[in-house]
């Protein structure tokens, strides 16, 4: 059996000792950190979503993955991370109201912070006001908004109508992802840029912020 799926299989499993020791004897063999992340970390947590939408599996599974899967991330992100990156601009990210998924929300803080931008993380539960107010506060280029559940992904518009509404939308701009949303949406609700996995969202941050 390959490394990366060893390393699914044990999160799916949410051995975190396990995961541990894999990763990093992965690192130790020159696998690359992008492969460990998306075809062993994320592989098999989006192996535990589907098995936890046919209720095959339920929440403390998907809590003991999720746990497991991010002690993985813990040994990879120094390997992502570029340390001599020059500060590239500031962006503030969080999961918008009603959402506490926060698991991909944080794999996109990583990678931005990967590609040198200062990330204000605002948690989850984020009210539009609040990302908005945020922004100004911090001098926020982007303001990055995470949805995992088709019933919060509406609060996004929201965010662009607060940011209208505090006569701030021409200063900002607003980037929108998680698993329901697409780049329909996003031209409907008027936000600025979709991205649909965290490597991507590091990108378009770093170019929304370079064009002033
Ligand atoms: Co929830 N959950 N959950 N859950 N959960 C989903 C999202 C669901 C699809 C499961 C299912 O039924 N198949 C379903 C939503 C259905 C829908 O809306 N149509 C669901 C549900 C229903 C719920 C509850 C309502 C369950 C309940 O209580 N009955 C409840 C809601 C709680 C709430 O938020 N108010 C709930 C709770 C939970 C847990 C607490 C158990 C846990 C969250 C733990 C945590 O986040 N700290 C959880 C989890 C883990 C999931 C699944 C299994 C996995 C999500 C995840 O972390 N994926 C998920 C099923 C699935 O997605 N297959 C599910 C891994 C992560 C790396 O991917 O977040 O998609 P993802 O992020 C990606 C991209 O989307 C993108 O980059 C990331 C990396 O590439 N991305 C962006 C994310 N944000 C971005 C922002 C960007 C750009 C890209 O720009 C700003």
């Amino acid at each position: 059996m390959s490394i990366l799926l060893e390393i699914s299989e044990n999160v799916q499993k949410g051995a975190m000792k396990a995961v541990k020791e894999l990763v990093n004897k992965a690192v130790a063999d020159g696998v690359s950190p992008n492969e460990i992340l998306n075809d062993g970390l994320i592989a098999g947590m989006n192996i535990i979503g589907e098995k936890f939408k046919t209720n095959e599996v339920y929440v403390p599974e998907v809590l003991v993955a999720a746990r497991a899967m991010n002690a993985g991330v813990q040994i990879i992100k120094p390997l992502l991370t570029d340390e001599n990156a020059q500060a590239k601009g500031k962006v503030c990210i969080g999961t918008v109201q009603g959402d506490m998924h926060d698991i991909g929300k944080n794999l996109v803080k990583m990678m931005m912070e990967g590609k040198g931008l200062e990330v204000v993380d605002l948690g989850t539960d984020v009210a539009p006001e609040a990302f908005v107010q945020a922004a100004v506060e911090n001098g926020c280029r982007v303001i990055c908004c995470s949805a995992l559940l088709t019933t919060t992904m509406d609060v996004m518009e929201k965010v662009v109508e607060a940011a209208k509404k505090a006569g701030v939308r021409e200063q900002v701009k607003i980037m929108v992802g998680g698993a329901p949303v697409t780049e329909e949406f996003r031209l409907a609700i008027g936000a600025d840029c979709y991205a649909a996995d965290a490597a991507s969202a590091a990108d378009a941050a770093v170019m929304l912020c370079e064009c002033e």
